[in-house]
Parts: C-alpha cells; structure tokens; sequence
C-alpha cells in the first residue's frame, strides 16, 4: 500500500460535507490504494454534527480510511495537510451586498490560508469550493505566502461537469464522446462555457449546434443551473458539487488524458489577458501532479467578450478585497 494522504474538509457538517466525506474515505479522492486520514474543521456549533457523520463514517468500515479528527482550530485542522478542501463559507444573507460578502468571507479564507501556510505538508494542495470561490482562494493564497501560488485553485468542475452534459444532451452523444470543454472566468453567472474548443467526434461541438442555441440556451443553462437546482430542490447542489470537488482532485494528482483538458480556477500567469495573479477559470492539463494552462487557443470575438466581462468581475472582486485589506 502507499504512504497516507491527510485530507482536510472544511464545513464538514455541511450538506457538500456529508456528501464528500464518504467518496474521500472510501477511495475515490486519490486512488483505491491510497490510506486516507481525514480532518474536518467545523464552527464550533456545528463540531457535534461532524461527530455525528463521522460515526457514520465509522459505521461503513472504509478499509482505507486511517483516521479521523475533528477539530474547530484551523491550526489544528490543517497541521500536515496534504489535500484542503475549503468548503464552509459564509452564504449571502439578504440584503448582504458583495462587499460584506467578500469581507465576511475574508475573515474565513484569510485565517485558514495563514493556517495552510503555517502547518501544511510542502505538498499541499487546496481546492477551494465556498463561494465567492475565486476570490476566497485569491484571499487564503494571499495568506500562505510560503506555500507557491499555483497550490490553491478554485472549483468550476462542477460548471464543467454540467456543460459536458447539456451538450452530450442536445446531439445525443455521450459525455466520453466530448473532449476539450472550457469554462471561462468567475464560478458565477457570468462565466462563459465555451464549445469554440471542445470536440465531438473530432469537431468542434460549436459548428454542431445552432448559434442560437449556444448563445440563448446553453450559456444561460450552464450559468444558471445553481439557482435552477435550488429552485427545484429547495437547497443547493450538493452531491453534485462533492462530485466535482472529487473529479478536480483526482485530475489534479493523477492527470488529464492525451488529447484533452479540464476546467479549473487557477492562478493566471497573463494567458488569454488574464490579469497575473488572478484565480481564474481556464482550460487545463494536468501532468506530473500540476495544472497547465492550454496555450495558444484562439479566442473569436464572441468569446472574447464573454471572457472578459467574466474576468472583469474577477478584478472588481480583487478590487473590493484589496480596499479591505485582504490580499
Ligand atoms: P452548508 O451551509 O450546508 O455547509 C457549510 C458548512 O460550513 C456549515 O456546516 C458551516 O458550519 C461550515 N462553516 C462555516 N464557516 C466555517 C468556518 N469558518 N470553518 C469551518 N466550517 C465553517 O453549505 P453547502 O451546501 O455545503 O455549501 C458550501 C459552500 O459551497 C457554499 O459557499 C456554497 O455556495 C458553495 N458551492 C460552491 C460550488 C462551486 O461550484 N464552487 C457549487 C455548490 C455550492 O453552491
């Protein structure tokens, strides 16, 4: 067997907490050899829930599951992590402008990215999923400067995942028959899934669907389908947002496959006219446990505008951050 991964998930009394838990513990988050010990960082009024599914936890007598601890300090929670899944967040209350979003988030991401930096093993990797994603990443990245820039990303698999199918959807092919799909941007409704790209039996998914179709109906389904799902559930998605945090890690350290990439909030390195330094949505490779950005794609003027007023967010969100002194 191979050397124990620590995974760290914090908001594990949550409902993307009590859907992740099992699928880490029982092999899928690295691999079927992997022993896995969990830590799950909880608000101390939540630290009895996280007990309760961690007897369950227990109860399914994962063969791969070493340990678990709970804990309330951050310090604790990520001492020697190898995997960090920042899940609890602060949700939007009514009436909560975005700055107050973004600041009450920052006093969540900023002491957990100083935790990461203080005590997490050099390997680290953090996947951020509490919402503002992106700009909760950008904070706790800005906190860990020991900790190289490229170790904190943010999710859009989920995004990704449901652009696959609404496209397998409308032509009636399978999501293994779709290479190349790319989300854009901010992990809100501004991002832009892009088909300019992304092959169906070898051509490009655009040049099979009606413009009118991909402008009208696919890019507002994919951007929405959040609000779509808690409109229809009454809550948020939450088994299919564990999913994606899954299919992000496991891509992350195993790799993406010849001939075609994921999507995943990375740290811009100027591509495409990202700002530098911005946790961005972009088409990615993954190879020797690193994600790539895809070079060299050219980008219509549809596309264009669409990245950019996504990217434009991005920077306000930067923007209303740094004013606070969060990054
Ligand atoms: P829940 O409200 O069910 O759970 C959040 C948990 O986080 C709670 O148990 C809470 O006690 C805990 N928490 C709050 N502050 C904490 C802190 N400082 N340290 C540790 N734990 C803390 O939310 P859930 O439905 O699980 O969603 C979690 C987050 O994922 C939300 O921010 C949500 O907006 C975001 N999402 C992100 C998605 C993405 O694609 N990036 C999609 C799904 C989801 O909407």
């Amino acid at each position: 067997t191979k050397a124990p991964v620590t995974v760290t998930v914090t908001g594990a009394a949550g409902q993307i907490g009590y859907a992740l838990l099992f699928r880490i513990a029982s092999g899928q988050l690295i691999d079927a050899e992997t022993p896995i010990k969990l830590r799950l960082l909880e608000i101390p009024q939540a630290v009895k829930a996280a007990e309760g599914t961690a007897m369950e936890l227990d109860d399914c007598a994962f063969p791969l599951l070493e340990s678990i601890d709970i804990t309330d300090d951050a310090r604790t929670a990520f001492d020697g992590t190898n995997v960090a899944l920042l899940v609890g967040a602060r949700p939007r209350a009514k009436g909560m402008e975005r700055g107050d979003l973004l600041e009450a988030n920052g006093g969540i991401f900023k002491p957990q990215g100083e935790a990461i930096n203080a005590g997490a093993a050099d390997d680290v990797r953090v996947l951020v999923v509490g919402n503002p994603a992106n700009t909760n990443a950008l904070i706790a990245q800005a906190h860990a400067p020991d900790v190289p820039a490229e170790r904190f990303t943010a999710m859009t698999r989920l995004d990704h995942n449901r652009a696959l199918t609404q496209l397998a959807q409308k032509l009636g092919v399978s999501v293994t028959d779709i290479k190349k799909m790319t989300i854009w941007g901010n992990h809100s409704a501004t991002q832009y899934p892009d088909l300019f790209h992304t092959e169906v039996g070898g051509k490009i998914a655009a040049e099979q669907v009606e413009q009118s179709w991909l402008a009208d109906e696919f890019i507002p389904t994919v951007a929405k389908r959040g609000a779509a799902i808690i409109d229809a559930r009454g809550a948020s998605s939450a088994a299919s947002a564990a999913n994606a945090a899954i299919d992000h890690v496991h891509t992350w350290v195993n790799g993406t496959p010849a001939g075609d990439w994921t999507s995943a909030g990375v740290v811009s390195d100027g591509s495409y006219g990202v700002p530098e330094g911005l946790i961005s949505s972009f088409p990615v490779t993954a190879r020797d446990g690193k994600f790539e950005i895809v070079q060299g794609l050219d980008i219509d003027e549809f596309s264009r505008a669409r990245i950019d007023a996504s990217v434009n967010e991005l920077v306000e969100e930067r923007d209303t951050v740094r004013k606070l002194g969060l990054v």
